[in-house]
């Protein structure tokens, strides 16, 4: 049998990272593509660089969602076995504010890319992954599951919802093997800092070691479905691998508030917040000494936001023999751990 190969579009992020190290632990060629930076990006993905695996089981590639050519290049050098389409500008608030590029990328890339193994003539050899989300149900029924219906809030959602649908009709007129994992929120040490759970678990790292220090936030009362982000990378592979292409649901099944998020996080550096205040004008501060600890700035309330994700897993769970096996506690201290310990 010839080695399984993978290419990992958005490899530089978060769960390209961990998907990275997953399929080359199970023997997999990977090639992870990255996008063109005036910067270092690949910070994430550091630890591959310096190993074994680089440039003998692990390739780097240069494309971007919005550039057909690249992407029609590096599939056509590679012809891999599964590509993983991760990439995305993936972040909810700056999609109002670029709600064109958002939808180039989120919507129009992945187009791209189905289109791409399709002039290739590559339907019966690539499987497809795309990195679907729950933001696409917007404020509908709770839990969300794979029959709800969608009502997407935000032109992130919208564009991802368009890809979404995309992956499905590709999958439905061509026969391609082409699935999506409808992910609710993951996290982990390496989330990117602007979502709200690492910028909590940075700014109580930061206050742990400075005894001192305000964060400042939007919505506290959103209530998420946070999951660990390597238990996800997992269900991402486990449907590949299925004989039959279909669509699932990834969540914990458990919903907390932003507010609850940032109780948790300070409880375990031993702060206990309180809270005072009504609205733009309500804070957290230390039960104990009186320090303001949390403030509300408006500048990051989102034009619409959704109040309550909460994910019911028991497809992915009955048929990928999946489940979420780090849940909101234990997720919670091992960011608080790892910031503290990056903070040293
Ligand atoms: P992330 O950390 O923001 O990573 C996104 C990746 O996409 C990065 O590698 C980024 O490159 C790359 N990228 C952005 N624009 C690109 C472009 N135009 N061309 C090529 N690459 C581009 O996101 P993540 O948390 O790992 O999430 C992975 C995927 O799952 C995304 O599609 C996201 O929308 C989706 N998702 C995430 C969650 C979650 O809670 N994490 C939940 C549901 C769905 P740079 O590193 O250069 O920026
Ligand atoms: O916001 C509220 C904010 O930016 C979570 C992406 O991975 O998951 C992620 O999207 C909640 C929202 O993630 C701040 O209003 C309060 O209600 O961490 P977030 P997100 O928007 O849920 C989904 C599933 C994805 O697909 C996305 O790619 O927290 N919130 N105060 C705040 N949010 C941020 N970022 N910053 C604040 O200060």
């Amino acid at each position: 049998m010839k080695k399984k190969t993978a290419m990992i579009l958005g490899v530089t992020g978060q769960d390209g990272s961990h998907l990275s190290d997953l399929l080359l632990k199970k023997g997999y060629l990977v090639y992870g593509v990255k996008r063109r930076s005036s910067s270092f990006n690949t910070q994430r993905i550091d630890h591959i660089y310096n190993s074994k695996y680089f440039n003998t089981k692990f390739f780097p590639f240069y494309a971007d969602l919005t550039d057909s050519s690249s992407l029609l290049k590096i599939i056509q050098s590679t012809k891999p076995h599964e590509i993983y389409n991760l990439s995305a500008q993936s972040h909810v608030h700056t999609s109002f504010e670029t709600p064109e590029y958002t939808a180039n990328t989120d919507a129009i890339g992945s187009l791209r890319v189905l289109e791409a193994i399709k002039i290739l003539k590559l339907i019966d050899k690539t499987k497809y992954y795309q990195a679907s989300t729950s933001e696409i149900f917007g404020n509908t029924q709770i839990p969300q599951r794979e029959t709800t219906p969608f009502r997407p809030t935000s032109p992130y959602a919208i564009s991802k919802l368009y890809a979404y649908w995309t992956t499905i009709n590709y999958r439905e007129s061509y026969g391609m093997f082409a699935v999506n994992g409808i992910l609710f929120n993951h996290e982990g040490p390496r989330r990117g800092e602007t979502f709200v759970t690492r910028k909590i678990t940075r700014a109580v790292a930061k206050i742990n070691k400075e005894k001192r220090g305000i964060i400042y936030l939007g919505n506290l009362n959103a209530k998420r479905d946070w999951g660990y982000a390597v238990d996800y990378v997992e269900s991402m592979w486990k449907m590949m691998q299925q004989k039959k292409p279909d669509d699932f649901v990834i969540s914990t099944g458990e919903s907390h508030t932003v507010r609850e998020f940032v109780e948790e996080a300070f409880k375990n550096i031993g702060i206990k917040i309180l809270w005072k205040g009504k609205g733009l004008n309500e804070i957290g501060i230390n039960k104990d000494n009186g320090k303001v600890h949390v403030k509300i700035d408006p500048g990051y309330f989102r034009p619409t936001d959704i109040s309550e994700l909460r994910g019911d897993y028991s497809k992915a769970k009955k048929i990928l023999g999946w489940k979420p096996k780090v849940k909101f506690k234990d997720l919670v201290k091992l960011m608080v751990q790892s910031d503290i310990k990056k903070n040293k």
